[in-house]
């Protein structure tokens, strides 16, 4: 039994890793496809998929395609149901379900103004007010996911989809060095010096791209390694 991950750059696919991290960091069996996502070849790629049009694309040991993130992490969660995707507290799973929701649909000022790179980190970014609003609301529902915490250093305790889906969240905040609470930057380090995060972050620096397609024409330090 093995599903086939259907992916884009990893260096810029905010989805694409937030698809990943829902198979490898719960151990399900995968192989990964890269989809031409900047070399212009995706239509094509995908064509097999339809209507499939967006990474990631999950096809299950079935056959079944499933497309859009929250389907996909529903889909695992349900085929796995010992993997520990969601919390196992009735409460905590809600709220992580929420979490996981507000994440997929908001945010957009955040997402637009600071488009997911893992290649290094811009500083003397300035926040617009719309980001900060964007922030502030994370941070309120981070604080939140804090009262189901049990032992562990993620949203809930331990690892669940709501890390997953704020993994990209927290990869921005670092590589544009946003200014949060010493908690949530904590969290953020966590997320990005995880061992299954490194991993990704390494594989998709073995791309080089010339030019590069988020110059901020900012200053740059080095991606933060540990
Ligand atoms: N709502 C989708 C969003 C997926 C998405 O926008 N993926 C981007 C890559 S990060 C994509 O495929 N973009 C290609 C395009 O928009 O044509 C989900 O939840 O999976």
């Amino acid at each position: 039994m093995t599903y086939d991950l259907y992916i884009g750059d990893r260096t810029f696919s905010s989805w694409s890793l937030r698809g990943w991290l829902m198979l490898e960091k719960f151990g399900l069996p995968y192989r990964t496809h890269m989809i031409g996502l900047y070399s212009g070849t995706m239509a094509d790629d995908l064509a097999p998929l339809a209507p499939a049009r967006l990474v990631p694309t999950l096809k299950l040991p079935d056959g079944t395609v499933v497309g859009e993130s929250i389907a996909v992490a529903e889909t695992l969660a349900e085929q796995n149901p010992d993997a520990g995707l969601w919390p196992r507290d009735a409460a905590a799973r809600a709220t992580a379900r929420w979490l996981c929701a507000e994440m997929a649909s908001c945010f957009t000022a955040l997402r637009g103004a600071c488009p997911m790179q893992l290649q290094h980190v811009n500083t003397g970014f300035e926040v617009s007010e719309a980001v900060r609003t964007d922030l502030d609301r994370i941070e309120t529902l981070w604080s939140h996911a804090t009262k189901f915490k049990t032992d562990g250093p993620w949203l809930f305790g331990a690892y669940s989809l709501a890390d997953v889906f704020y993994a990209p969240v927290c990869a921005r905040i670092v590589g544009y060095d946003l200014p949060m609470s010493d908690a949530a930057r904590t969290y953020c380090m966590t997320t990005v010096t995880d061992p299954a995060f490194k991993a990704w972050r390494a594989e998709g620096q073995k791309t080089v791209y010339d030019p590069f397609p988020y110059d901020m024409g900012l200053p740059t330090t080095e991606w933060p390694s540990a």
